[in-house]
Formats: structure tokens, sequence, C-alpha cells
């Protein structure tokens, strides 16, 4: 069977660490795809050195299980603590690490909590991209370090063409994806003014059972496996009809490390090329746990309720529409095929059910 979690595969930890052994840096390692590529790298062989803030709270539960003593002998997964709004601290990191690849998945990442922090927003996700572009020219590290750039597709935000590609114009809708699309650009510039080894992923969403709580999908499947247990009532939403295309975070990472193996640097949308609704996420959703949804009324009157019992479980709060929405977004990963050999494996009813299952068992 799938092993979803992926985190039961500690094979690392035993690992001897080679002194060939390539040496990664991964900002954001304490998020959703910072804890699978880590653990994708170390699998590989890798040294893996992540950057985290410091938080009053732990922010570190999706890669404790990677975590080991550093008295011990053979570690080959470090942390260090940092910032990208913070050009002194990155500049220092990357010296001491020396990274032959650096990862910048490090972003405040949610599109509407964008539009009430814009400033800061632009400052991590726009300027924090420059602070480590220049800290690799300013060590003299352009012909040794590689550099990825967790661009997204939110940079084609207002629909210009369908199924979206490399080429397709951009026009963000957000302050997170305008700040995304300075780094999109400034990541090929310095490709092309100082020949730096750096690629944009422009990846479709992306979901897995450890995706942010806040983000509409696990959102969802925690709600209906808590509504399952009797322990919630209903579930609130914002616009049903926004479509995603939807794929399995643990598939995407291998994209991120296989645009970094080619000859020659370039820009690749991974995505599965299928799109689906909020609207129908909450039907499989509720699907996995044998409950079916019947949709009554309109706009923000709309509800879902359960076939069986009656029960309104669903209601429509505006307060989670967005200022500006992205209505559609379907990728087409052609080029990711041919030329990186990659395609997703996971599809929107897998996802589903892995992530209804993670939330079973741990709500
Ligand atoms: P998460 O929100 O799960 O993780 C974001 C990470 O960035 C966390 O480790 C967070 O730290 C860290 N971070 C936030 N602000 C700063 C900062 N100022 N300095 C240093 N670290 C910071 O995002 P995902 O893992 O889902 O996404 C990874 C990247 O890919 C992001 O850049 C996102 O914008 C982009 N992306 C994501 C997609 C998706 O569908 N998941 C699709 C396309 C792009 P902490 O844990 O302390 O909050
Ligand atoms: P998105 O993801 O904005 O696509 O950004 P999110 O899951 O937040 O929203 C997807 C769609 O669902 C609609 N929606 C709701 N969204 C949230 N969060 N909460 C709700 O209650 C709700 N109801 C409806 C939204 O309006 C939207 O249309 C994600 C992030 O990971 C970005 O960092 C990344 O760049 C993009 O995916 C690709």
């Amino acid at each position: 069977m799938f092993d979803y979690w992926q985190f039961k595969t500690l094979k690392i930890t035993n690992q001897k660490v080679n002194n060939m052994a390539k040496t990664a840096l991964i900002t954001g390692i304490t998020g959703q795809d910072g804890a699978y590529l880590a653990e994708f790298l170390l699998n590989k062989g890798y040294i893996v050195h992540g950057i985290r803030r410091r938080s009053s709270s732990f922010n570190t539960k999706r890669i404790d299980h990677l975590y080991r003593d550093t008295h011990e002998k053979n570690v080959n997964f470090f942390l260090h603590y940092g910032d990208l709004t913070d050009s002194t601290n990155l500049i220092r990191i990357i010296q001491e690490t020396q990274p032959d690849e650096i990862y910048n998945l490090a972003a405040q990442s949610h599109v509407h909590i964008s539009f009430d922090t814009p400033e800061y927003t632009a400052n991590a996700d726009a300027i924090g991209t420059l602070r480590i572009l220049e800290a690799i020219r300013i060590l003299g590290l352009e012909k040794k370090t590689k550099f990825y750039q967790a661009s997204t597709s939110e940079l084609y935000g207002k629909v210009q063409e369908i199924p979206q590609k490399e080429n397709t114009p951009f026009y963000p809708r957000s302050p997170y994806a305008v700040a995304k699309l300075y780094s999109y650009w400034i990541t090929i510039n310095y490709r092309e003014a100082y020949g730096i080894f750096a690629c944009n992923g422009i990846l479709f969403n992306h979901e897995s059972p450890i995706r942010g709580e806040t983000f509409v999908t696990r959102k969802i499947t925690m709600a209906v496996s808590k509504i399952k247990k009797g322990i919630q009532k209903k579930l609130y939403l914002g616009n049903l009809d926004a479509k995603r295309d939807w794929g399995f975070a643990g598939d995407y990472v291998e994209a991120m490390w296989l645009m970094l193996q080619q000859d020659v640097p370039d820009d690749f949308v991974i995505a599965t090329g299928t799109t689906r609704s909020v609207r129908e996420f909450v039907e499989l959703a509720f699907e996995e746990v044998d409950i079916q949804i019947e949709w009554r009324g309109e706009g923000i009157n709309e509800v879902g309720v359960d076939v069986s019992t009656g029960d309104v479980l669903i209601e429509v709060d505006s307060k989670y529409y967005r200022p500006t929405e992205v209505d559609i977004l379907i990728g087409d990963p052609t080029k990711a095929k041919e030329k990186l050999g990659w395609e997703a494996k996971i599809g929107l009813r897998e996802l589903v059910k892995i992530m209804i299952e993670g939330d079973m068992k741990n709500t």
C-alpha cells in the first residue's frame, strides 16, 4: 500500500554520511513542502540544512522525526534559525553551509492573508528571494549553487487561457501573487545576468495530510472527520465555485529536485492537468465517510445538506471570500513530462482518501 505519510521510512537515521554527498539548503523547511522535500533529499543521501523561524511555540512538528542530536555521529540534518527578511543572517547561513542546491520554499503562503499583510508578504515573498540570490552572488557561489524558486499557479490569476502552460501570460490577483511575480522574474534575471543555475517551478496546488490547516482542502478534510465523529456540527466556507488543479505534495517535491538535476536551467509547470471545484472536493471528502451531500440554495445562501438526516453541514460565510478571486486553474504539465520525465502519480480521489485517513486518525 502507498505510504502516504512517508514519515515511517526512517532509513535515513542510520545512513552513514557519504563524503561525496551533496548539500542542500531548504528555506521553509517547517512547512508542508519543506518536510516532504527534506525527507526526499535525505533518502537520496543529501546533507540537508534547513532554515527555521524563531517562534514562541514549537513549529517543527512536521520534521521532528528527521531530527537527531547533533552530538551523534553521521548527522546529516541541521536546522538554523533565520528569516527571509534578514539578509545578513541569510548570507551567514549560506556561507557556513556552502550548499550545492538551495530550495527557496519559505513564504507567507496564504493568499487570503496576503490581503491583510501585503507589505510583509512582499518583504518575505518578493524581496526574500532577491536576498538569497544576492547572497549567492556576494559569496561568489554563482557557479556552485543551484537555486530553485517556489513559483505558483497563482501567477496566472485572472484567466487568460486554459490549460495554463509555461508561456501563458500572467495576471496576478493578490498581494501574494504579485510578490511571487517579482520572485519569478528576479530568478530569471539572475540566471540570465549572472549565469546562476536558477529555476522556477510553477507549481499548481498540492496538498497532503500535513497541509496547513487553513487551506481549503485540509480545512474540509479536518471538518469532515470531526463531523463524522460528532465533535463538529458545521463547516463554513467561502467561494464554492473556485476550481483548482489539486495534486499530492509528495509527488511535487520530486519535480523540484528533478529541475535542479538537468543540464540547463529552465522553468516548468507542475500540475495534474485536471481541475475540480471546491464544491466537488467537499462532496468527495464526505463520500469518504459515507455521507452524501445535496446542495440547496444559491450564492451566499447555498447550503450543503446530509441527504440521510437532512442536517445542514455546510454554510457559506462571506468572510472567506477574497477581494479578487482566481476562478479556475488547470495546468498543462506536458513540458515536465517530456523534459523531466515527471508526472503526477496520485489522483484527486486518492488524495482525498489519504487526507481523510490522516485526519480520522489525528483529530
Ligand atoms: P507552508 O505555508 O506550509 O510553509 C511555508 C514555510 O515558510 C514555513 O516553513 C514557514 O515557517 C516559512 N516562512 C514563512 N515566512 C517566512 C520568513 N519570513 N522567513 C523564513 N521562513 C518563513 O507552504 P507550502 O509548504 O505549502 O509551500 C511551500 C512554498 O511553495 C511556498 O513558497 C508557497 O508559496 C509555494 N507554493 C505552494 C503551493 C502549494 O499548493 N502548497 C503551490 C505553489 C507554490 P513557519 O513554519 O515558521 O510558519
Ligand atoms: P489557494 O489555496 O488560494 O489556491 O493558494 P486555498 O486552499 O487557500 O484556496 C483555494 C480556493 O478555495 C476557495 N475557498 C476557500 N479557501 C480557504 N482557504 N478557506 C475557505 O474557507 C475557502 N472557501 C473557499 C478560495 O477562495 C480559493 O479559490 C494555495 C497556496 O498554497 C498558495 O501558496 C499557492 O501558491 C497556491 O495554492 C497555488
